[in-house]
């Protein structure tokens, strides 16, 4: 089964994406196996809203390790079974809770092994930085998902009127790869999504 890695800076979106994604292949529930960075595993069925409550915040670092849920796909007239897993963000300053240095660790492991990156950026939050600086760590993952091929970039947050207004930077400075624009919050432009995983499980 092929496993699509959601990363990008904390706050992107990317466990709200994960969620309504689930919801919007069909899934009222989820099983969601958390793995902690020593590879303990816990399982927990969620309702979606609950999940939701309890898994997201504005507050950055929520998410501190894998966590994976098991969706299908429709493919033709069959359907695929594949792992959407949400990761620990990633940021460029080394961390000062231990947790999080160990979160991240996985999440960089993660990446160098899994089948395809999803990688977030929040759209209304692009900076000079983002769009220029070589070391910045949205620049990092695109090169890197470029270069492996199995990478789609997602403009989140595109209800916002800035993240429209920032939308063609970021395409621009992102041009090597499918940037697609979308609301992770409104389930905004996720049958284009659906297509690329559909194409790639
Ligand atoms: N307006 C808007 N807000 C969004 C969107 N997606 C996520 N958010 C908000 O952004 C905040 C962070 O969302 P999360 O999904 O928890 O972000 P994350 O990337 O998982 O963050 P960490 O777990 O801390 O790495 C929450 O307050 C969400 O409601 C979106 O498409 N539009
Ligand atoms: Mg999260």
């Amino acid at each position: 089964m092929k496993e699509f890695a959601i990363v990008g800076r904390p706050n992107s979106g990317k466990t709200v994406f994960a969620l309504n994604f689930a919801g919007f292949l069909g899934c009222k529930t989820v099983d969601i196996t958390f793995r902690a960075w020593d590879g303990m595993l816990n399982c927990r069925h969620f309702a979606l809203p609950e999940a939701r409550r309890e898994l997201c915040s504005p507050v950055c670092h929520k998410t501190r390790s894998v966590q994976s849920i098991i969706l299908k796909v429709p493919v033709g007239k069959t359907s695929v079974s594949f792992k959407l897993t949400d990761t620990c963000g990633l940021a460029e300053p080394i961390h000062g809770d231990e947790e999080v240095r160990r979160g991240m660790a996985q999440t960089l492991s993660l990446v160098r092994s899994t089948d395809f990156v999803i990688h977030l950026i929040d759209a209304a939050a692009v900076s000079a930085e983002v769009l220029n600086n070589e070391l910045n760590i949205d620049r990092e993952i695109y090169q890197y998902g470029v270069a492996r091929n199995k990478y789609l970039l997602l403009a989140n947050k595109i209800d916002l009127p800035l993240a429209r207004e920032n939308l063609p930077k970021l395409t621009a400075a992102f041009h090597a790869a499918a940037v697609l624009p979308v609301s992770a919050l409104h389930s905004q432009g996720f049958q284009e999504v659906k297509a690329y995983v559909a194409a790639n499980v």
